[in-house]
């Protein structure tokens, strides 16, 4: 069996995992990936050094293998705070008005997947299968590429990919997706996402798409298609199981005495759609004062990205607008909204998730969305709770059975959750064993064996026998 070689921007080995406290959506899907290949994990330290010197750090954790290396302060800022977290991410996820373009962003992009090239090529072996992760990290392979790797190489995008009309405002965009064009494969989370690039494919670049889901640009043959992450649904039902979930789910019901509770558990990031949530729950409490003391909004939110001064300003808006809503509707003994900025282990966040009647998941625009899937994985099958889901989110493709909203309305979501609080028992029951089943049956594992079994097919040779791919525009 060939080994896997993963490499993504933060590599998260499973004994800081253990430590608990927030964990980015693909570092939990990729150590239980990790779990069972034989290989290594690849990527940056989240460390910063004077002088970059290429020294790798090795370490094995619970049958993982991880490689790590420092970066310069000037490669975080124009990389990771620049490129990725200031042009790719908002730009990706629909936000042109805060996505910015600065040259030196750029090139600190494309140094910094030199230096992982650099560093990474000679730790791979021939018969390695290569699987990059990410928006970090898209010239990547063509980096590896150019240091005349023959491997099999797979990329995977977590976040969505924008439309055609969106895409051409990034300066270079060309240069970019051309350079996607040396891997031998490229997933996507859902159809919607593949669509777009299809899209891009056919219109900027002069390419085919085949039936079987292969690109076609100049000499390039790349296989293409979606591939929806899962979360690992066996673990979490352990996590739900655990006395520490128990416990955490105690704590919370009691805190609230006989209230209904309704839960929110994001990364604080614009994408999520935070403030427009927090309107419609406003609009919920405005339209329903029957329901006022007796329902308990709690939202858990650990800051991200603290670097990125997006950041900053959501955060000091939710500030306000929590503020501002308690203020306006709260009573002596009842507090509306209860906002709280720190992570949690997984298990008292399984523990929270089962305490809660109603989960809000309403990203303005997510690549698939986990905290979705681990609301319904926790939930008691004889008295679960409902799932309010941005139509917006890859997850909503999959989890049909959610009360689907569009997260930019106060009213939808008003009406969500009054028609959450009103469910009878029985459709709670019906809703959730359908979202259930697809979570059940498209897990982690799911994922993970159908995205390594595509690039170990993916055509013998073929990247040998061809020429690197051109960048010039
Ligand atoms: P994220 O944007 O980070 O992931 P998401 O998929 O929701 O979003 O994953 C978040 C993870 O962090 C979940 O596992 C959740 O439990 C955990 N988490 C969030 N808040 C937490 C808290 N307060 N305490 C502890 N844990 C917390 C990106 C993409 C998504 C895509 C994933 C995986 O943006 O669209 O689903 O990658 O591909």
């Amino acid at each position: 069996m060939s080994r896997l070689i993963v490499i993504s921007n933060r590599v998260s080995a499973p004994k800081a995992r253990s430590a608990g406290g927030a964990q980015g959506g693909l570092s939990v899907a990729l150590a239980a990936a990790l779990r069972e290949y034989r290989g290594l994990w690849f990527g940056w330290s989240g460390n910063k050094t004077d002088e970059f010197t290429g020294h790798i750090d090795l370490q094995r954790h619970e049958g993982v293998t991880t490689a790590t290396i420092d970066l310069e302060e000037q490669d975080v800022d124009e990389y990771y705070n620049g490129y990725a977290n200031r042009t790719l991410w908002p730009l990706f996820h629909y936000r042109i008005d805060l996505a910015e373009y600065d040259r030196s962003f750029g090139s600190g992009y494309e140094r910094v997947n030199e230096r992982f090239a650099e560093t990474v090529a000679p730790l791979i072996e021939p018969d390695d299968l290569v699987w990059v992760h990410d928006y970090h990290l898209i010239p990547l392979g063509m980096q590896l590429r150019e240091r005349r790797l023959k491997n099999r190489i797979g990329f995977f995008l977590h976040i969505p990919w924008p439309p055609q009309r969106l895409l051409v405002s990034l300066p270079f965009h060309q240069r970019l997706v051309r350079s996607m064009l040396a891997y031998d494969l490229i997933g996507f989370q859902t159809e919607e996402w593949l669509d777009s690039f299809h899209h891009y494919i056919e219109r900027e670049m002069g390419g085919t798409v085949e039936a079987d889901g292969t690109i076609c640009v100049g000499n390039r043959r790349v296989k293409a298609a979606a591939f929806p992450i899962g979360i690992d649904a066996a673990e979490f039902s352990g996590a739900v199981a655990s006395d520490t979930a128990r416990m955490a789910n105690e704590r919370l019901r009691r805190s609230v005495e006989d209230k209904h509770v309704i839960i929110g558990v994001d990364r604080l990031d614009y994408s999520k759609g935070l403030a427009e949530r927090f309107l419609g729950y406003r609009r919920f409490l405005e339209e329903h004062d029957d329901c006022r003391g007796r329902v308990s909004f709690l939202q858990i939110a650990p800051p991200s990205r603290g670097e990125v001064h997006t950041y900053e300003h959501i955060r000091e808006q939710l500030d306000e607008l929590s503020g501002r809503i308690n203020g306006e509707f709260a009573e002596i003994d009842w507090v509306p909204i209860r906002y709280v900025n720190q992570g949690y282990p997984r298990e008292e966040l399984a523990g929270f998730y089962r305490a809660a009647e109603i989960a809000l998941v309403t990203p303005l625009r997510d690549g698939m969305n986990l905290v979705a899937k681990e609301y319904v994985a926790a939930q008691d099958p004889e008295n679960p709770g409902v799932l309010i889901l941005s139509r917006f989110a890859g997850a909503a493709l999959q989890l049909k059975e959610a009360l689907l909203v569009n997260p930019y309305s106060k009213d939808e979501i008003s009406d969500a959750i009054a028609k959450a609080l009103d469910m009878p028992k029985v459709e709670r029951i019906r809703r959730w064993r359908a979202m259930m089943d697809s979570i059940e049956g498209e897990d982690v594992v799911w994922w993970r064996k159908a995205f390594v079994d595509a690039l170990q097919s993916v055509g013998e040779g073929q990247s040998e026998t061809e020429k690197p791919v051109e960048l010039q525009e």
